[in-house]
């Protein structure tokens, strides 16, 4: 029998090496999810699983949209794939346009990718040679934030600020620096919405300038708010100051969106909700309703003008995907701003949010929580962490809630909640209970 045709067992998970997982733990113990429907995951002996975090941050409009799946079957009928250099197919420039209408401030411009951790490593790559094309070469220094998340690129790991996706590798990129995180539960505990206090924070951007000389920095890049680490919320008047450092120094400001684009806070994008505006952004996730993976990167029509020299017949960026303008995810893309649009889910979110908020605050004093943080729809429930094992509570936590019928998702010992814009008020109530329970159970 040759190697193909030997019988495989389906139960057997040895083959694949999973991602962020602690794999030996996993495999001893498997949670599976084989159906997905609107609000609602199922197990492979079909239990229901209430989906407390949009699949990864990314299912906005929630689970198994029928336009969506239509859009994508009709598009793999028509037109599987077409090269995207030197080449295009109207689907790309279509979805680009579209976004566009929606882009806040001067951003106008399109670059599409295949994930987050793409469109990260092509808005530093940007705004390296948006400062090279005018000129200024010199500016090569990026400075990211502590626990910020640029996902898992060389570039995104390098100004991003979560020592154990950096430890392990030893090499990143040179001449990066960090600004201090946000975090300050002894000023900000139980905030709701915007934290008071650490406005001041963002001042270190200019001694952390001060001391490479600010004509070496090509971009500050930031989560406007931090979401893998744990749910940070920009205090009042953060952004604004790392706007205003930026523009008095020439250098760019990147939001990364991945988390917060398309409807998260209420708001298409965190620029429009905190009304500071980037020169570039980063986008994945809820970009197609995370129904064929995509990613882009939205820049300033003063950026692309700044490469659009020279004779005509020069490629300007020498950079871009097999994968970048996918016409199965440009398909997906438009019918799931389709959704956004018909449904009006990012106003629904903004609707929802005070619901949320006194949802979400209402577990505070329950068993293990220490601080509760929100936005729009996202929640980050801290627990005290167990003396000498760190992140082992909170894991227990996903545990009993995923077998109690609740998806969540945990950091270190912080919960983070981040349901699809449709979910209805019962729903939210019903992960509050869910999660109080699990918290009540767990040691
Ligand atoms: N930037 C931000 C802000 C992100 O949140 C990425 C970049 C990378 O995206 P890709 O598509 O390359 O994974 C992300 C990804 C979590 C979690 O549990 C968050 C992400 C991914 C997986 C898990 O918080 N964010």
């Amino acid at each position: 029998m040759s190697a193909a045709s030997l019988p495989v067992d389906p139960n057997n998970l040895e083959a694949l090496w999973m991602p962020f997982t602690a794999n030996r733990q996993f495999k001893r113990k498997p949670r599976l999810l084989s159906r997905a429907e609107g609000m609602y995951y199922y197990t492979p002996d079909n239990r229901q699983v209430l989906d407390g975090t949009a699949g990864l941050w990314c299912v906005n409009a929630g689970h198994g949209r029928k336009s969506i799946v239509e859009a994508i079957q009709k598009q793999a009928a028509t037109m599987d794939f077409a090269p995207g250099f030197q080449m295009g197919h109207p689907l790309s420039f279509e979805f680009a346009a579209r976004l566009q209408a929606m882009l806040p401030g001067d951003l106008n411009q399109v670059f599409f990718t295949n994930s987050g951790s793409e469109s990260v490593d092509t808005a530093l790559k940007i705004a390296l040679a948006y400062h090279r094309a005018r000129g200024e070469a010199q500016r090569v220094r990026f400075i990211g934030r502590e626990r910020g998340y640029h996902g898992v690129g060389f570039g995104g790991i390098s100004v991003g600020g979560i020592a154990p996706n950096r430890k392990q590798f030893g090499l990143q990129l040179p001449y990066v620096d960090h600004l201090p995180h946000t975090h300050d539960p002894a000023r900000n505990a139980y905030s709701k919405g915007q934290p008071e206090h650490g406005a001041e924070l963002a001042d270190r951007l200019e001694a952390i300038l001060a001391l490479h000389d600010p004509s070496t920095v090509a971009a500050v890049i930031v989560e406007p708010v931090a979401g893998s680490t744990g749910v940070l919320i920009p205090p009042k008047g953060y952004l604004e100051k790392l706007r205003a450092i930026c523009n008095k120094h020439g250098i760019l400001l990147i939001f990364d969106e991945v988390i917060t684009g398309f409807g998260r806070l209420g708001t298409a994008f965190a620029a429009e909700r905190f009304a500071v505006m980037p020169d570039l952004m980063t986008v994945a996730k809820g970009i197609t309703n995370a129904a064929v993976p995509m990613g882009a990167v939205f820049a300033t029509k003063a950026i692309y003008d700044a490469f659009m020299n020279g004779p005509e017949n020069t490629i300007e960026f020498f950079h871009g995907y097999t994968y970048s303008g996918h016409p199965l995810a440009c398909a997906a893309g438009i019918a799931t701003l389709d959704v956004y649009r018909d449904e009006g889910l990012f106003a629904r979110a903004a609707e929802l949010a005070p619901y949320w908020e006194a949802t979400m605050h209402a577990l505070k004093g329950t068993r293990h929580v220490v601080d509760i943080r929100n936005l729009g729809l996202v929640a980050g429930i801290e627990l005290e962490p167990r003396s000498g094992a760190p992140g082992t509570r909170a894991y227990d936590v996903l545990v009993d809630c995923f077998e109690a019928g609740l998806l969540i998702r945990t950091t270190g010992d912080i919960v983070a909640l981040s349901p699809p814009l449709i979910v209805e008020k019962p729903q939210i109530d019903r992960m509050a209970e869910m999660l109080s329970a699990a918290l009540r159970r767990v040691a």
